[in-house]
């Protein structure tokens, strides 16, 4: 019997040896191991095995039987390692000079200019904040100085919604929230995105951004107004430039300003982008009025302010010479991914 075991067993190690793929493993195990394979073939012999004998034969059969299996799994587990150390090599010799088709994404133009201006404001001490887009009907307006049936509100067509919230028309509506949040001194500034219901060009959207900035301290006077502006734009333009301040009109501020700046472009000589002007209108700004003081829990007899709203689109589209305000709401990939500046 034990010959007859060793034969069987030489026929298995040979069938073994000769198994490539992990694959052909399993159908080995039913050629061998199966209900109709060559080890449980050497079961059937049992019968014929003397009972004195049985126990010793029922060993040596057992032991085969577990050798075969062992010797299969065995054989199963080196092939799949080796398979998938062949894959990893096949991997590795990808040709990873080829070049390949990466689209590289840039920062948005109007994201790149508010982190230039912001870093300039950061630099001069003053916070960035960050304002809701959905406000209430007091931020917004009556927090500003602008009452209900005031005339002014008309200034701003304004998104209103089921709720009596509104989608924030300006920057100016974080102004409360600033001022109650820091006490004086502040120097703030929040860019955000606005909405109202214009008719849209070239230089109007109804979403657009606006960049806010406020300073509240004892003595603030509208000389602190021109020397922040003036910093901030000659850093952006990286040139000295002359600002100039118009009379305006907005409720929250009194006085009132429009500021604009000398052309950077050809030094208030005349130029497309100043429309032959020489000036170019960029800010609408003035002194805190009290009564947004007040709101703010801040007392105006002993402190002042002043503010001012830069349109942040006008100053990209001036900054990077874009004609059209769409543009930067478009998606337009072309137009947008021209522009990639240091931040
Ligand atoms: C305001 O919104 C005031 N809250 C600004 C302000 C703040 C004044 C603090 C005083 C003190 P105005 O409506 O003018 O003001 O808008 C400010 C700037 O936002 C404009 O100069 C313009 O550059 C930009 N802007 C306004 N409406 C639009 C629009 N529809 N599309 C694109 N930009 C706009």
């Amino acid at each position: 019997m034990q010959e007859r075991i060793n034969e069987i067993l030489t026929y298995c190690n040979e069938k073994i040896n000769a198994v490539k793929k992990s694959n052909e493993c399993k159908d080995l195990k039913v050629e061998l191991l199966g209900k109709s394979g060559k080890i449980t073939e050497l079961f059937r012999f049992m019968k014929e095995v003397p009972n004195d004998q049985k126990q010793a034969v029922g060993k040596m059969l057992n032991d085969a039987k577990t050798k075969v299996e062992s010797l299969i799994n065995a054989k199963e587990t080196f092939l799949v390692e080796a398979e998938l150390e062949e894959k990893i090599n096949s991997a590795e010799k990808i040709d990873i000079t080829l070049p390949t088709e990466s689209v590289v994404g840039s920062l948005h133009p109007r994201t790149i200019i508010q982190k230039q201006i912001e870093d300039v404001f950061i630099s001069m001490g003053f916070v960035v904040e960050d304002g809701n887009e959905v406000e209430t009907e007091f931020n917004n307006f009556i927090a500003v100085n602008v009452p209900e049936n005031h005339p002014a509100r008309d200034m701003q067509d304004t998104f209103w919604l089921d709720n009596g919230q509104v989608l924030k028309t300006h920057t100016s509506a974080s102004q409360n929230k600033i001022l109650r949040n820091y006490n004086p001194p502040i120097r703030a500034i929040f860019p955000g995105r606005c909405f109202r219901n214009e008719d849209i060009d070239a230089s109007h959207e109804n979403t657009f951004f606006q960049l806010e900035g406020v300073i509240v301290d004892k003595d603030v006077s509208v000389g602190n107004l021109i020397y922040f502006m003036k910093e901030m734009l000659s850093k952006i333009f990286k040139k000295d430039v002359e600002v100039r301040l118009r009379p305006g009109f907005f409720p929250f501020t009194e006085p009132s300003f429009e500021m604009d700046v000398k052309c950077p472009f050809c030094d208030g000589k005349g130029c497309k982008t100043c429309k032959n002007g020489g000036w170019i209108e960029l800010c609408p700004c003035g002194m805190i009025h009290p009564n947004v003081l007040r709101h703010g829990g801040i007392d105006p007899e002993k402190y002042s302010g002043c503010a001012f709203g830069l349109g942040l689109d006008r100053m990209v589209m001036l900054s990077l010479g874009i004609n059209d305000i769409r543009d930067l709401n478009s998606g337009n990939l072309k137009l947008l991914k021209q522009f990639k500046l240091d931040v």
